[in-house]
């Protein structure tokens, strides 16, 4: 997203087979309602809508098999939209699409020898496996499936790419972990910034510390943004609240930062749930998020520190 406009495909992903509450499988067409592809062409970015993904087979149940039917097909999606030289913008839909996505992005990381790392905002882990996950849910468990945690059946085309390394994926936000995932977290070396670390430190400094070690890698930078990131009062049309999340202000920063890091090559915006949402306001928040990662800012020219203005 360095370069002044860029090519988005944009992806719908309307699943909910990953998650206990229905919903989720309306938030593609939330989003589009809410104006997401206007808001990325009006910043000059040519904007791609390739509709929704299909399931691999009609996904009637909920589980991993369901999961799995609609992340190979995701997976195509996005590796296509990459190999185009396109940034792919997966839009749920239940964070278990994220299996999808980046296999997908794994996939072309590993034709092109390119690390890959993952920024996590969530107010979760996420890093469950079937064996530890209290709900059964898929959402709560991609980025162990991902980091090639035991105790899942086959869910990736083969040959399948790599495990991502746990040391290359940093969770951001968290403030709600199972006990088991949580015994993972730390025995694998995920990164983490935590809500305590940001209420400590604000969200500046643990970014820049995050984006200053991709930027060292040389890593493609795959962000995955959660809704439930947000705190509640700001973001309710979502199935997993949790209190004391990021503020309005503290989300937008995170975007600009990301932009102005020029390291961001692809993205997921998940778990928006239209039918628990509050006149759309869930929708439109996240529209306004995704635009200031793609460019949008208050003034056409940087901003000036205060002893730097000229004429003082
Ligand atoms: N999400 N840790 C809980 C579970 O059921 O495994 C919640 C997961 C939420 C998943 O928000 O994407
Ligand atoms: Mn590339
Ligand atoms: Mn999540
Ligand atoms: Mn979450």
């Amino acid at each position: 997203t360095s370069d002044p406009a860029c090519r988005i495909a944009l992806i719908g992903v309307p699943i909910e087979v990953g998650t206990s509450e229905p919903g989720a499988l309306m938030g593609p067409a939330a989003l589009r309602t809410a104006g997401l592809v206007r808001a990325l062409s009006d910043l000059g970015h040519a904007v791609t809508d390739h509709g929704d993904v299909v399931p691999d087979e009609p996904a009637e149940s909920r589980g991993l098999a369901a999961v799995t039917a609609w992340s190979r097909a995701l997976s195509r999606a996005v590796l296509a939209a990459l190999e185009a030289g396109a940034l792919p913008l997966a839009v749920g839909g239940d964070h278990s699409l994220s299996l999808g996505s980046i296999d997908g992005v794994m996939r072309h990381c590993a034709s092109q020898g390119r690390p890959l790392f993952v920024l996590w905002l969530d107010a979760h882990a996420d890093f469950n496996t079937p064996e530890t996950s209290p709900s059964g849910n898929v959402h709560g468990m991609p980025l162990a499936a991902l980091c090639g945690e035991p105790g899942f059946p086959r869910l990736f085309a083969e040959p399948a790419p790599p495990p991502l390394a746990p040391s290359h994926v940093h969770l951001f936000g968290l403030r709600s972990i199972d006990a088991g995932e949580r015994a993972l977290v730390t025995a694998r070396r995920v990164g983490v910034t935590d809500m305590r670390t940001i209420d400590e430190f604000g969200v500046v400094a643990p970014l820049r510390r995050v984006l200053d070690g991709v930027s060292a890698l040389g890593a493609h930078l795959h962000v995955s943004l959660d809704i439930d990131f947000l705190d509640p009062s700001i973001a309710p049309g979502v199935g997993t609240t949790v209190p004391g999340g990021a503020t309005f202000r503290e989300a937008h920063l995170i975007m600009e930062m990301l932009h102005d890091s020029g390291l961001v090559r692809s993205l997921d915006v998940v778990e928006l749930n239209p039918f628990l949402d509050e006149r759309g306001r869930s929708a439109r928040v996240l529209v306004e998020l995704v635009a200031s990662l793609f460019g949008r800012r208050i003034l056409d020219r940087p901003t000036l520190p205060v002893e730097a203005v000229p004429g003082d």
